[in-house]
């Protein structure tokens, strides 16, 4: 019998270490609620958020994809051949497919997810397409401290498509950013999907679709706390309200009370009034030059920059030296 060998390769990066019940909570707590956006995602979060990104007012995906197609040869050069492709939050590995088909020569890809099983098992299916391709999954929260295997490129690039880095704070993008590019030395390359500033219409219209589905995707955090945080959120009490913030450069998506009520979660008890919002989401906004500059100033060369015709999204190319 022949063994076969196989090209996926599972790792530990780091574990989990918020709660989230303590989170929410102490985030419900607060002067002014709030709930991370990464609670979004749970199986019908997941699901609702890709039916966002076929709507026509959601123009991100789309754009970033026409970018990505259009320009791959050119990112494909940027990044080189001799050089690891990691990506930051793979999900599916559904973008990076356009990449490395650009690729032919890479011999190293190393997705990173938080969602072990669903990184696993779309890691084995990538690995069977891409025969050729060394996959090393690895799961792990990137925002935090994590472990890579040993590689064999000479260098490392890192792929953060979908403007994800819109969903940090100032202070959080700063650590962010500084961190990647300690993990990117010496002669890394960060390619990074960044929406753009635009016409307040445009990003309005992109969070308050006439469909509904970001109103659904926004209350289902609510149906997520009732489940899994044992919580009794009436979702006919909280209404979806999105909005740009043109002084912060980013769309702001809240859940407000309808009325003075009290919401029981797990063994405690928050109230709201009348008006009173929980905000649940940032996403900001950046100029090319905005974006650059923030890079820079966590030691990053801008390289170049990709961006669609109505100049809407943007996809950076930068280096540690
Ligand atoms: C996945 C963070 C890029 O901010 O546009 C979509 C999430 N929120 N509609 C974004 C989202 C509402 C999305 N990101």
């Amino acid at each position: 019998m022949k063994t076969v060998k196989s090209n996926v390769h599972y790792h530990v990066g780091n574990e989990p270490e918020t709660d989230m019940y303590s989170e929410v909570l102490n985030g419900l707590r607060a002067e002014k609620k709030t709930i991370s956006p990464k609670y979004f995602y749970d199986k019908k979060g997941s699901e609702l958020f890709e039916a966002i990104t076929m709507l026509a007012e959601y123009y991100p995906t789309r754009t970033e994809l026409f970018i990505l197609n259009k320009y791959r040869d050119e990112m494909a050069a940027a990044i080189g051949t001799d050089t690891a492709l990691v990506e930051f939050g793979s999900g599916s590995s559904e973008k990076v497919r356009t990449l490395l088909e650009a690729m032919p020569e890479l011999k190293e890809y190393v997705p990173i997810d938080i969602s072990k099983d669903f990184l696993y098992q779309s890691a084995r299916a990538l690995s069977i397409e891409y025969p050729h391709l060394n996959v090393h999954a690895v799961s792990a929260d990137y925002t935090e401290k994590f472990e890579v295997p040993k590689l064999a490129s000479a260098s490392k690039a890192v792929f953060f498509p979908g403007s994800t880095i819109g969903n940090f704070e100032p202070h959080e993008r700063i650590n962010f950013l500084k961190m990647t590019a300690d993990f990117l030395k010496p002669n890394g390359g960060l390619l990074i999907g960044v929406d753009m500033k635009k016409d307040h219409a445009v990003l309005n219209a992109a969070y308050n679709d006439s469909k509904g589905i970001t109103s659904q995707f926004n209350t289902n955090l609510l149906n997520r706390l009732n489940r899994e945080l044992l919580a009794d959120f009436n979702l006919e009490n909280f209404h979806h309200h999105a909005f740009y913030h043109a002084e912060k450069g980013r769309v702001e998506m809240h859940l407000v009370s309808l009325k003075n009520q009290t919401i029981t979660i797990g063994s405690e008890q928050v109230t709201f009034a009348e008006g009173e919002t929980i905000h649940t989401e940032n996403s900001y906004k950046f100029t090319i030059e905005e974006f650059q500059d923030i890079a820079a100033g966590c030691g990053f060369t801008p390289k170049k920059v990709w961006v669609d015709e109505k100049n809407w999204f943007s996809m950076h190319y930068l280096m540690v030296e």
